[in-house]
């Protein structure tokens, strides 16, 4: 059976838990934090969460993950037919992670413990979160779809949901900027997926996980 590593806080383990309970796969959890474990090194060299293990060895990177598991396990697609409309997919992961994601991470130290960022980074970060919006207004097809890509829920709502949510914490506590009104039809798309049965879980998790995961980051 499928293994998934990682923790209920860690929005990129829960991009791939949306995906894993949205093909009705089976898998067990194996609640596991970052670092530089050796044997935890085996199955993910950077350290990273999360990874997967598989009949064949361990896989990790998000994206690697998501395209594995769609490749494997096809029904329940979280990919359009079309090759067009499926690096479409991936062109939206794609800045989803370099432009929303990672900027709002470099202000992690001053949003999740308390330290100081300097203004430089917060310039710089939210130079690129304002680009990487724009890309995003530019690639979905919000406001006259349900989902960011055709009619079907794609990885790329899964995503872009989660990114979203570090994003969204991140430019809201520095800038007091609200990223969902960046991208028209952005924040009523964040409410629908929202309302699925498994964001609700995955939510409610990351909820129940929060208070121990902030404390040991600021023991840190
Ligand atoms: N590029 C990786 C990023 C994963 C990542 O940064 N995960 C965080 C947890 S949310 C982590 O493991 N952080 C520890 C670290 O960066 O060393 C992916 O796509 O999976």
């Amino acid at each position: 059976m499928l293994k998934l590593y990682g923790f209920a806080v860690s929005n990129y383990f829960n991009m791939v838990k949306h995906a894993l309970l949205h093909k009705g796969l089976d898998f067990d959890e194996v609640t596991t934090f970052p670092g530089m474990d050796p044997a935890f090194n085996i199955k993910s060299p950077m350290g990273k969460v999360p990874c997967i293990e598989t009949e064949q060895g361990c896989l990790a990177e998000t994206s690697v993950i998501l395209n594995y598991l769609e490749t494997t396990y096809p029904a329940k697609p979280l990919l359009p037919a079309d090759a067009f409309q499926r690096a479409k997919v991936n062109e939206i992961m794609k800045v989803a992670e370099l432009y929303i994601e990672l900027p709002a991470r470099r202000l992690f130290p001053e949003v999740l413990a308390g330290k100081v960022v300097s203004d430089d980074i917060k310039a710089d970060s939210r130079e690129t979160l304002q680009k990487g919006c724009k890309a995003l207004a530019a690639l979905v097809h919000l406001p006259n779809s349900k989902y960011l890509v055709g009619d079907e829920l794609t990885m790329a709502d899964i995503v872009v949901r989660y990114a979203l949510i570090t994003g969204g914490l991140c430019a809201q506590k520095v800038y007091q900027w609200d990223l969902l009104s960046e991208v028209p039809g952005l924040a009523e798309w964040s409410k629908h997926m929202a309302a699925m049965d498994i964001s609700k879980q995955l939510d409610k998790a990351n909820q129940e996980g929060m208070a121990a995961f902030l404390q040991a980051v600021k023991a840190k």
